[in-house]
Parts: structure tokens; sequence; C-alpha cells
């Protein structure tokens, strides 16, 4: 059977140099011979980010649980051509995926981090004018919409503290960026790593890659050339294809 393309997300918090090191990556894969198309969530060009790019830019209002459901639907738009894509060999570097969906739609409904708890309800939505509660803005329900996209074989996870996310300039002027969202996405970013097998980084061999999502932590406040060796160091062994099926979260 011929090795599908390889599917490696790059997941991360503002200022972790998310978008820079996925589009070298993208570079450094295609200059090698390796078939790579680069994605990005949300894909702001579509109805669906439209909406979702007026709403993070502050010009539009929605429930929680709507963006939520749009930022989903936003994949679901991209994931047959993704799964065609994989199949037929190309590898797919995808900036931002699912677990941003559960991280920032999640964050909402937790109280400040020092006094963090993941399943306490909602008492800080960042649209307070709202009538409905959002503690239905559970982890599980945030989860369940991406449930049968296609799942990555990898996520690098780009961990940035606040102290260096502030030292490269701060945050912009969107919707979650805010030093207090962003700990709480951090929060809960760190409770989803979790849930997958660790992996060391050293032991990169193929066979420690394939058969499910693993993911993987890089130090994102590096020097931007040693944060691009890390992450090539964990995709170097995916180069060639993977031999595995393509799976599904969350199954
Ligand atoms: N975001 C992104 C979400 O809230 N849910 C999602 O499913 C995704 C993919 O949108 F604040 C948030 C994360 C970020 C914003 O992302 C836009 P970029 O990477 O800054 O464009």
């Amino acid at each position: 059977m011929p090795k599908r393309g390889a599917f490696i997300v790059v997941e991360g918090l503002d200022r972790s140099g998310k978008t820079t090191q996925t589009s070298r990556l993208y570079d450094r894969l295609s200059q090698s011979g390796t078939p790579v198309k680069l994605y990005k969530f949300p894909d702001r060009t579509t109805a669906t980010g439209k909406m979702i790019d007026s709403y993070l830019r502050s010009q539009s209002e929605l429930d929680d649980r709507a963006i939520h459901l749009l930022f989903s639907a936003n994949r679901w738009e991209a994931a047959c051509s993704m799964i065609k894509e994989l199949e037929t060999g190309t590898t797919i570097i995808c900036d931002r995926y699912a677990f941003s969906g559960i991280a920032f739609s999640a964050a909402k409904a937790l109280p400040p981090p020092s006094s963090s708890s993941l399943s306490s309800p909602d008492t800080n939505s960042t649209n307070p004018s709202k009538s409905i509660s959002t503690s239905t803005l559970s982890y599980e329900w945030c989860r369940a919409p991406d449930t049968g996209l296609p799942a990555p074989d990898l996520v690098i996870f780009l961990d940035v503290s606040e102290a260096v996310a502030q030292a490269r300039g701060g945050y912009g002027q969107e919707r979650y960026e805010k030093a207090d969202m962003q700990r709480r996405v951090r929060a809960v970013f760190q409770r989803i790593a979790i849930e997958f097998p660790p992996v060391d980084v050293g032991r990169r061999a193929q066979g420690e890659l394939e058969g499910g999502l693993r993911w993987i932590n890089i130090d994102a406040g590096q020097d931007m050339d040693k944060v691009g060796a890390d992450i090539w160091n964990c995709v170097e062994a995916l180069v060639g294809g993977v031999g595995t099926p393509l799976g599904r979260l969350w199954s």
C-alpha cells in the first residue's frame, strides 16, 4: 500500500511564533521535494470564515456556542479536500485546528487561572451582556462537534510564557488577545495534552510517531532557529509519508 501524507498540526498561544514556524516548515518540506500543503484555521475566506473574522474583530456579537460551532464548521468545510490530499500522498501542515477550538471556547468557562478548575461554571464570559448562561461550554461539549474530523499524526504545541509574549510586543487587537484569556487558554491546552501519550523527542523513530495522534510541547521562548530545529527534529521521521490509515478525532 502506498504511503499517505503526514498530517501535522501546529498549535500555540498568541505570539508563540506559530505562523512563522508553519511557513518555515512548509518551505523546508517543499524544498526537500515533499508534496505539501499549508492550511490555516480559521480560514477567513469562506462564508463561515467571514462570520468568524467579523466576530474576532468585535464587529459582530455571537453566542459562545454559535461561534464555537462556526469554527468547527469552518474545519468541516475543508475536511473532504484534506482527506483526499493526505490519501494521495500530500503532507498537510496546519496552523491551528480543533485543539484551538476546544482551548479558546472552554477557556471562556474557566475562572481566573489562579483558582482554575476546568469543570467550574462560567463566571467570566468574554461577552457578559449575553443572557444565556455559558456554563454548557464544558470541555466535553467543546470537543464534540469536531468528532470524526481527520486526526493529525502529530500536534506540535508551541509553548510561550506570558512574559515572553509581552516582550515580543504584547498581544494584538482581536477579541481573545488579552493576557487573562491567554492564561486560561494555556490551561485548557495543558488539559488537552494529557490525553495523549507523551513522546520522547529524542526517540522520534517513525514507528513511535505512527499509529495514533502524538502531542509534543516545544519551548517557543527559544531563539527562532532553535524552535525551527526542534520542530524539524519531530517532523523529519514523518517526511517520507505514513504507513498507517488516517485516524479520526476523537476515536
Ligand atoms: N480560534 C481559532 C478559536 O477560538 N477557535 C478555533 O477553532 C480556532 C481555529 O481564533 F484567537 C481563535 C484563536 C485565535 C483566533 O486565530 C484566530 P489566528 O491564528 O490569530 O488567526
